[in-house]
């Protein structure tokens, strides 16, 4: 198959019935300045250890993500603090009045609140949602399934009642992931974004654009259809997610409506520690047996870790590596979003992949009727987004 085929078989198998969130390819060759140096850091020993002991044997883990309550913050000190200097935080009091928190979840043992599978099966009967089966394995990322939210709950459900032998339990455990609530069910509030997070020009611009919310439209177009980037995650316990940095450098922030993750983090000055040798592809699993030969920085990697409880918030800068996992049965809410302060490396990266993408087919310019476009196309399908869509979007915001 020549380039101009392979590039077009790219773009066209990038065009789903709803936009899957990609893992990011944010190569460390133009990572953000080092502001996260300052970034202050909690003891480890002033937290609590996680339930299960998952990750942090095979990484250095060097300190805490700070925890700050998010009711006495101001926004000015977000920014100060957080936001300007790209570093974590985990958010707490935010969430007392979300009907996600009540409607959603029930009673369990203490304080603590756990997934109610059956008010999801009654009111939210989608037929059709993502799911990740947690352990296969392909490409970068889990391999994806499609079923309707019974056959996820009913999986689910299986499994708390030992539906598999221990020995399969690993090989069962699925997560729905990328869910677009807010597109699915308008009409039901959920939650309400806070402050912190609400200048976020991604969903802003994606909510104005209807295109990108009609798949078959998208489809014909040849466009990757993005309705937002607002999802809801459900998983049991065991689920996880493996190492990335989040789709074209954006922030993410992310709420457990019930249950606790364990999160490593990786500031975006130590990005390179993640790759192989030959700057090519990064690790996928920390919990793997990571090669010294071909990762050859790997072990001077120095984790930030996070064990988040119920109703906290994090807040994931631009750049950072994380890997995820789901030490309870949990349901998060997050979105991933971008704003004055970190559009410069969304534009940077996507500037070198569209280079990339041109470089790529350079070789067939002169019979292409639309060269531009098609590098357009092949950048939506290796970056989620295009540079016209950018350009758009935000130019008017740069001046
Ligand atoms: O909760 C998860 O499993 C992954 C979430 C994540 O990576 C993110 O919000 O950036």
């Amino acid at each position: 198959m020549g380039n101009h085929a392979r590039a077009e078989t790219t773009a066209r198998s990038a065009c789903r019935p709803q936009l899957r969130r990609l893992r990011d390819c944010a190569l460390p060759t133009t990572p953000p300045p080092e502001p996260e140096r300052s970034c202050r850091r909690s003891k480890r020993a002033s937290l609590p250890s996680p339930s299960v002991d998952q990750m942090d044997g095979r990484v250095k883990v060097v300190g805490q993500v700070e925890r700050v309550d998010g009711a006495s913050l101001t926004y000015a000190e977000f920014v100060d603090r957080f936001m300007a200097p790209n570093c974590p935080v985990v958010l707490t009091g935010l969430t007392a009045s979300w009907r996600a928190c009540e409607d959603w979840t029930l009673p369990g043992p203490g304080d603590r609140r756990r997934p109610d599978l059956s008010f999801f099966a009654r009111n939210f009967p989608s037929p059709l949602v993502q799911v990740a089966d947690c352990s296969s394995r392909e490409f970068t990322d889990q391999k994806r399934l499609e079923m309707s939210m019974q056959e996820f709950i009913d999986h689910w459900v299986g499994d708390a009642h030992g539906g598999s032998s221990a020995g399969d339990r690993e090989s069962s455990l699925l997560y729905l992931k990328d869910w677009h609530f807010v597109k699915e069910y308008p009409d039901y509030v959920a939650y309400t974004t806070p402050t912190f997070f609400i200048d976020d020009w991604l969903n802003m611009y994606l909510d104005s654009h209807p295109i990108h919310r009609d798949s078959d439209i998208a489809n014909h177009k040849n466009e990757t259809n993005c309705s937002d980037y607002r999802f809801v995650y459900m998983g049991e316990k065991g689920t996880w997610t493996p190492l990335h940095a989040d789709v074209f450098r954006s922030y993410s922030w992310s709420a457990n409506v019930c249950g606790r993750k364990q999160w490593l983090f990786l500031p975006p000055s130590q990005s390179h520690r993640v790759f192989d040798r030959y700057m090519r592809s990064s690790v996928y699993n920390l919990n793997d047996d990571v090669s010294e030969k071909l990762f050859p920085e790997f072990n001077k990697a120095e984790w930030l870790e996070c064990i988040q409880e119920q109703n906290e918030i994090i807040f994931v800068p631009s750049g950072w590596y994380h890997q995820v996992h789901n030490l309870e049965d949990t349901i998060s809410i997050n979105h991933n979003w971008f704003n004055a302060y970190n559009l410069h490396w969304v534009w940077n990266l996507l500037y070198e992949d569209y280079k990339v993408a041109k470089e790529y087919i350079e070789d067939i310019r002169d019979i292409c009727d639309d060269f531009e476009g098609l590098c357009q196309r092949n950048l939506a399908a290796n970056t989620a987004r295009g540079c016209n869509i950018f350009n758009r979007n935000c130019a008017p915001f740069c001046l």
